[in-house]
């Protein structure tokens, strides 16, 4: 199988740490963000969204983390990323459509306005957006800070996809302009993450080493 990600990106990073943590054997090709590696006829056959990641095994591709991160789990029986049991699984689904549709969409959305866009492309950010999505973002880290009230992790007793999902842009959280004081037990839980060593293993080497092709060894 092979994985094609970019250093760096949290949607990657979830797929990424799935893969360590279920030993599996994907061979990783890393794209060049700003290199049109992503807007090129080929790759685009492969994602008509020109994003990452994208995995292909055989004949078969697929894109969407969160799909990529189940298939995968499903590929290795009795695993406890991704359980059999229905009702388990619902609940780690769940979790895995909330952090997309709203939780790291709010942080994503303030993150890339106010660190990306300006570092990275040079561009000043819109502070509608960043309002709205703050405003957001409140209300949804309210509701992650509740769930954890008498639980470690998202769903179950230990890390679940739905954990790496949830984490997914951790590497931004402490440079995003947000008030996280109010959240303890989100904090610990963004730390207890980060001390996994199958996340930690997916890290990209600095800041500056995001979105560029590693250098050949
Ligand atoms: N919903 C998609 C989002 C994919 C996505 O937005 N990937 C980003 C990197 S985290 C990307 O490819 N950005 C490149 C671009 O927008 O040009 C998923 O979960 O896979």
């Amino acid at each position: 199988m092979k994985l094609y990600a970019i250093v760096g990106s949290g949607n990657c990073r979830k797929v990424q740490a799935t893969i360590n943590n279920l030993g599996l054997k994907v061979d990783i090709e890393y794209l060049g963000l700003l290199d049109g590696d992503l807007a090129t006829t080929e790759y685009l056959a492969l994602n008509p969204n020109g994003r990452v990641p994208v995995l292909v095994d055989g004949d078969f591709s697929l894109w969407e983390s969160n799909a990529i991160m189940q298939y995968l789990a499903d590929r290795v029986p009795a695993n406890a990323l991704f359980p059999r049991d229905p009702q388990v699984r619902a609940g780690i689904v769940r979790w895995q459509f909330w952090e997309t549709a709203h939780f790291n969409n709010a942080l994503a959305t303030v993150m890339f306005e106010t660190v990306l866009k300006p570092k990275l492309l040079q561009q000043e950010p819109n502070p509608p957006l960043v309002d709205a999505a703050s405003e957001s973002l409140q209300g949804f880290a309210r509701v992650l800070e509740d769930h954890l009230a008498d639980r470690d992790y998202m769903v179950g007793d230990g890390i679940t996809l739905a954990d790496y999902s949830m984490v997914s842009i951790e590497g931004f959280k402490e440079f995003t302009p947000f008030d996280w004081s109010g959240y303890p037990r989100l904090n610990a839980y963004f730390d207890r993450l980060r001390a996994d060593p199958y996340w930690a293993g997916t890290a990209p080497e600095s800041m500056e080493a995001i979105g560029r092709k590693p250098q050949a060894a």
